[in-house]
């Protein structure tokens, strides 16, 4: 074969869009309401029946919980404290997505793996959306580390037009640099929470902004009480500030925008403010004037060694 020729097929298979193939693992879909709050109703892809006998309600709001590389439900129990505290405060369609099983091997091949689940996930809010009425004006999608991707690639296959998607520190690892990630293009308004934005070996989080809105807690390397064990500690403080939002009676954790820490710590922006004033967590969303921004805008704030870590 002649050189131009092979050079020609490389350029075309470089320049067209990245075909993956269907699922070849099992993907659950862990549904909790105030109807079902303890024993989850498992749906996967397809099985309409589930979904149809499920107290899944369209007309309420959803949200979608997606964990990270090496973990599942019934491994780490930040996913179902977090749906507790949802239900505890309202009255929501709470979905853990369990996609261990394309998540547990070599890390490349889960970084793959979040592709296919994204889509996957798509098509089963697109099932909810004709069998439930679900509107994506109702849809928040919460990922973690690998899952922030999940949630992000979810979001673009359904052009960008679930209202949020929050990031708990964002996966670093094959996606820094790179264009295919969570991205202010993944839904209406992208928030994000960055603990770990140190290279590999030392750290696990993505180093550049990921949504409209990026919080950097203590600055975003290294959070209060991680000295002794930085991986995962950093990286797992983004859900553990964020579930510490959804409590009514918790102080704010409230951010300033500013270029970096340094210069947040040395008190120069202080300010009162709205537009450069920013709620870590659950009341982020009230910042969405900054959805139609292409970058994401650095907030900073300090937190407590403990619980309830915000000062209001
Ligand atoms: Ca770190």
């Amino acid at each position: 074969m002649k050189l131009s020729i092979i050079l020609a097929l490389i350029t075309a298979i470089c320049a067209a869009p990245a075909v993956y193939s269907p699922a070849n693992f099992e993907i659950r879909f862990l549904l909790f309401t105030r109807q079902n709050r303890v024993i989850e109703h498992v749906m996967t892809l397809g099985d309409h029946q589930a979904i149809q006998e499920s107290h899944f309600d369209g007309s309420k709001p959803t949200k979608l919980i997606i964990h990270g590389y090496l973990d599942m439900p019934e491994l780490d129990p930040w996913m179902k404290l977090m749906k507790d505290e949802y239900l505890d405060n309202g009255d929501y369609n709470v979905i853990i997505v369990d996609w261990w099983q394309g998540n547990h091997g070599l890390y490349d091949e889960a970084v793959r793996n979040t592709h296919v689940t994204g889509q996957v996930v798509a098509d089963m809010i697109k099932d909810l959306q004709s069998l439930k009425g679900l509107k994506l004006s109702d849809v928040h999608i919460l990922g973690h580390s690998l899952g922030a991707h999940v949630a992000g690639f979810t979001g673009q296959d359904l052009n960008g037009q679930v209202a949020r998607i929050t990031g708990l520190d964002p996966a670093g690892p094959l996606f820094d640099g790179l264009p295919e990630k969570l991205n202010p293009s993944s839904a209406l308004f992208v928030d994000a929470i960055h603990t770990d934005a140190d290279p590999l070996i030392i750290g696990l989080g993505i180093h550049e902004n990921s949504g409209h809105v990026d919080f950097y807690p203590n600055g975003g390397h290294n959070q209060p009480g991680c000295e002794l064990l930085p991986i995962p500690c950093n990286h797992l403080a983004a859900p553990t500030f964020y579930m510490a939002s959804l409590k009514a009676d918790n102080p704010k954790g409230v951010a300033l925008q500013c270029p970096d820490y340094d210069t947040y710590k040395a008190g120069k922006c202080s300010t009162t403010d709205a537009v450069m004033s920013a709620t870590l967590g659950e009341d982020a969303i009230k910042m969405s004037m900054y959805k139609q921004q292409t970058q994401g805008t650095k907030f900073f704030l300090k937190t407590h060694l403990l619980y309830p870590f915000f000062e209001g």
